[in-house]
């Protein structure tokens, strides 16, 4: 079983923790209603008023003037998700922090020490609430999707257990925008299909899903399908659109876990890759799938604070016989600059029209991201600040949702003071 535990409106949630006047009020951390960011994060109580996160402030000041609007402080953000980790290794040895906030448990052979599922989660929440003061919401399930999805359905402050064999029934009559990639392009288009529900999502033949969302809706139809990139549960064997991950919750290569930066120690390089569980030809899809391993292991970079120079990529085609081929990158963490060179890469070792078994990335010769802030400037410290709630909102919206070129042009968003960087606009979510 995975747990899936995410903390409610953390940016707020810590303000209100080192602020308790702020508890029960409309807060809004972002900047000032007359500046132009936009809201990271905003409380309950002012989503009442239709505020949500990525809408720019004065829109957010139209709706709930009463809010009290806080600029973040990132530091503290930092700290708590430091702690909130600490907790969560208690309960489980395998524990991946996704983004600052959010993670997921492998609880299976915990239930001598805890009890049911229900019972582990209610403890986890009550000793967080305890020492930290935050309020958090868990999603169990057997797969990382279902209990993320969960886990968004019971917020704030709930706790939703999905039994084995109940995954259908929770999310056939859920709006289709629950699943992973869904976000609201993506949305317009499908209701424009007259798919509105997860249940007509998974009746609508598959051309026409590949039509309207390209490759991503097989990946979408194999994680509601049981299967999970990360967690091989109930991994479809005869299913063409499906594939195997290598790599489950926490098990990562050369021993880099995927701890937050500020924990770990140094790894000498990152690695992902994938088996498929049917061999395939089609290389678009093998592309995303690139795409989608350098992500994580870009996200386990920056977790580390490290920048990589070297990327590599192997394939291993259907006779067994596996290449490899790589090039030298200029230091960095991110894999929207990655990704062209590890195309070309691939691209490189497909010669012969055979069919591909496995595809991996990995991601060498690394360094410390401080080493490079001496050479260079702030601006690297910047873009990975930013990268760390990018990687939030692709979570939330889909990896499509946010590209490369935005980032450059976000990335003077912050300023800094003498506690850290203040949040003007910390949000990248529309
Ligand atoms: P989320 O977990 O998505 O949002 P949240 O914790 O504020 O609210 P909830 O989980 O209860 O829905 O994101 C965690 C933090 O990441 C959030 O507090 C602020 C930051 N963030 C942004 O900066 N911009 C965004 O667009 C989003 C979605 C989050
Ligand atoms: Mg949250």
């Amino acid at each position: 079983m995975i747990l899936c535990i995410d903390i409610d409106a953390f940016f707020v949630s810590v303000e209100q923790a080192l602020n308790p006047h702020l508890r029960g009020k409309p807060v809004i951390v972002g900047g000032q209603p007359n500046e132009r960011g936009v809201v990271a994060s905003a409380s309950y109580e002012a989503r009442r008023y239709g505020v949500r996160a990525g809408m720019p402030l004065s829109h957010a000041h139209r709706l709930c003037p009463q809010a009290i609007f806080l600029y973040g402080n990132y530091r503290n953000y930092e700290t708590y998700s430091e702690k909130f980790y600490e907790i969560l290794t208690h309960y489980s040895p395998t524990v991946e922090m996704t983004s600052l906030d959010e993670a997921f448990l492998d609880i299976k052979g915990t239930q001598r020490l805890f009890g049911e599922p229900q019972i582990l989660g209610q403890k986890l929440k009550s000793k967080i609430q305890e020492k930290l003061s935050i309020p958090t919401t868990i999603g169990i399930a057997r797969n990382r999707t279902i209990a993320k999805i969960a886990a968004d359905h019971a917020k704030p402050d709930g706790l939703l257990f999905i039994p084995r064999g109940s995954e259908q029934q929770f999310i056939l009559p859920l709006s289709v925008d629950v699943l992973p990639g869904i976000g609201p392009k993506n949305l317009e288009v499908l209701n424009r299909l007259g798919i509105s529900k997860v249940e007509d999502f998974l009746k609508t033949p598959s051309w026409i899903l590949n039509l309207a969302l390209g490759v991503q809706a097989r990946l979408i139809r194999f994680l509601i399908q049981g299967g999970d990139y990360r967690t091989p549960l109930e991994m479809p064997t005869n299913n063409a659109e499906s594939i195997k991950s290598t790599s489950p919750v926490t098990t990562t290569s050369h021993g880099l876990s995927n701890r937050p930066a500020f924990l770990t120690g140094q790894a000498k390089s990152v690695s992902r890759e994938t088996t498929f569980a049917e061999d395939t030809l089609d290389l678009e899809f093998v592309e995303s799938l690139i795409y989608y391993l350098l992500e994580r292991a870009c996200h386990a970079l920056r977790a580390e604070n490290l920048l990589a120079q070297k990327a590599t990529v192997k394939v291993r085609f259907s006779d067994f016989k596996t290449v490899l081929t790589q090039k030298k990158i200029s230091a960095t963490n991110c894999q929207q600059i990655i990704f062209p060179v590890a195309k070309h890469l691939l691209r490189s070792l497909l010669k012969e029209r055979k069919r591909i078994r496995l595809v991996g990335v990995n991601l060498s010769n690394l360094i410390s991201e401080t080493n490079q802030y001496l050479l260079f400037d702030k601006r690297i410290e910047r873009l990975n600040h930013l990268n760390l709630a990018l990687d939030r909102v692709r979570i939330r919206y889909g990896f499509g949702s946010v590209l490369a070129g935005k980032i450059m042009v976000l990335q003077d968003c912050y300023t800094k003071d003498n506690n850290g960087y203040i949040l003007h606009t910390p949000s990248l979510s529309q």
